[in-house]
């Protein structure tokens, strides 16, 4: 007999504890579907099979995570936990100063609101919900300045994170680098499917911002997943090891802002990072108004232990080897099946394009919000909609923003679901794609102010 030549990935993990699921039957799921206004958000969680709403703050943390709960200082201030994760932030991103907050969000306001002045401008590699929010919120306007590939669903780039230096040096000419406190880069770009930066780009990047004294401020959120792309696919990087990359990237920018809720595989907590002694003042200042002090930002000492646990399992190789791995043996079944998706396979999720699995729906009939409501309804999966309810509308103009991209993200959670899960996966969306002539749209009937596709609620057309 052949030998076999393939030699898989799997976990490098085993399994300690299990959470039991609740299984409904499609009638079930058809009413709490509508009841939740065909909107995933709104659904109950115990109502769901395989929740892939997202990967923040659902990540399985490891027994060394949860035995450091027990460790947590709760004094108000001084915690010592607070400490455990200054230094891992330092060891393991190289950054001079810590404010730790409760989620990315809360580092993302204290960020804008130190940096930016009214009038600004903010160029950034893509838009994400909340980052642009809390720039508008502080008088500034986002630019996007991603290279064009990656509101292209079908490009190959390896790097559709890139950003493209010419419409920067564009918005520079065309503002002033007087106007422009910062550039936020994403690692990796959550809108564009999961997709990552290069070394290089990040490089001229520095060069070309140093020049107009412009600062680059990073949204660290996934940078471990970005690190790996960087490893597989960047030349002179095959040997390096995704936690040196880590902080190789870290050390062309000025500081960042951190969603622990992802990468760092916890629950919650988040954090600003500055090497600026002055802006750092500033921020510890401002964090008391929003977080609390400055030594716990929102969180638990126990949160602040847990974080810095996960920050060093997830710059570990062979977790991240498996993570990807799993993500992308979702998206190779899926290909294989001919289901148009995002490419090449990002990091957190895989994402359906739905513009070309419902061609007859306009981007008005919000295709991807009604793609995420019929998984649903298939098999208890639930996806969330990344297109034009995510988007939003312009704040000056009052119209809908039109994405390029209309997607649905099936995120994948870290460490959470096995491969039989990615089969049952697999195996439903393909089902909804055979039947994919038959789905109709969707009207909004309710819309909040700010970040409307948390809340949206979307009837039928009949
Ligand atoms: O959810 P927060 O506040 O901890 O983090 C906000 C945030 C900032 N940047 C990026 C790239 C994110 O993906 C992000 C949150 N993302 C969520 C919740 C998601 O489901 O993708």
């Amino acid at each position: 007999m052949a030998r076999l030549e393939k030699r898989s990935w799997a976990e490098p993990f085993k399994i300690k504890m299990v959470e039991l699921l609740k299984m409904t039957t499609k009638e079930q799921r058809i009413k709490a579907i509508k009841e939740a206004g065909y909107n995933t958000f709104l659904l109950k969680s115990e109502d769901v099979y395989i929740d892939l709403l997202t990967d923040s703050g659902t990540s399985a943390m490891s027994d060394r995570q949860w035995a450091g709960l027990m460790q947590g200082d709760e004094a108000y201030a001084g915690s010592k936990n607070f400490y455990t994760l200054e230094r891992a932030v330092k060891k393991y991103y190289g950054y001079k100063y810590l404010i730790p907050t409760h989620q990315g969000r809360g580092a993302e306001n204290i960020l804008s609101q130190v940096m930016i002045k009214k009038g600004d401008i903010i160029p950034g590699n893509m838009y994400f919900t909340t980052t642009r929010l809390h720039q508008e919120l502080a008088g500034g306007t986002f630019i996007d300045v991603i290279i064009d590939e990656a509101h292209d669903s079908e490009s190959l780039h390896p790097f559709k994170g890139n950003i493209d230096l010419d419409k920067l040096k564009a918005v520079i000419k065309k503002h002033g680098p007087h106007r422009i406190p910062y550039i936020c880069v994403a690692v990796t770009v959550n809108m564009a499917g999961g997709q990552p930066v290069s070394m290089q780009n990040l490089k001229e990047l520095r060069a070309l911002t140093s020049k107009h004294g412009i600062k680059i401020m990073l949204d660290m959120t996934r940078i471990a997943e970005n690190a790996f792309f960087i490893q597989q696919r960047e030349k002179g990087f095959s040997r390096r090891s995704v936690a040196s990359i880590v902080k190789d990237i870290c050390s062309y920018t000025d500081g960042a802002t951190f969603s622990g809720k992802k990468d760092a595989l916890v629950n919650i907590g988040g954090f600003l990072a500055l090497n600026d002694a002055e802006k750092f003042e500033e921020a510890s200042n401002l964090v008391v108004v929003y977080e609390g002090l400055h030594t716990y930002g929102g969180l638990a000492g126990r949160d602040m232990e847990a974080m810095a646990i996960g920050i060093e399992e997830s710059v570990q190789d062979e977790h991240m080897k498996a993570r990807i791995g799993q993500v992308l043996y979702l998206g190779e079944q899926l290909t294989k099946a001919d289901i148009p998706i995002v490419l090449p396979i990002g990091g957190h999720g895989i994402f359906i394009d739905a513009k070309k699995f419902l061609p007859h729906l306009t981007q008005d009939q919000f295709p991807a919000q009604v793609l995420a409501a019929e998984l649903y309804e298939d098999a208890g999966i639930r996806a969330m909609e990344r297109g034009i309810v995510s988007a939003g509308r312009n704040a000056k103009t009052g119209n809908h923003y039109y994405p390029k991209l209309e997607l649905v993200r099936l995120t994948i959670p870290r460490r959470v679901y096995t491969q039989a899960h990615m089969d049952v996966i697999a195996e439903s969306v393909q089902s909804v794609y055979d039947r994919r002539n038959k789905i109709k749209g969707l009207a909004m009937i309710y819309e909040p102010k700010y970040l409307r596709f948390f809340q949206a609620r979307f009837k039928k057309l009949a």
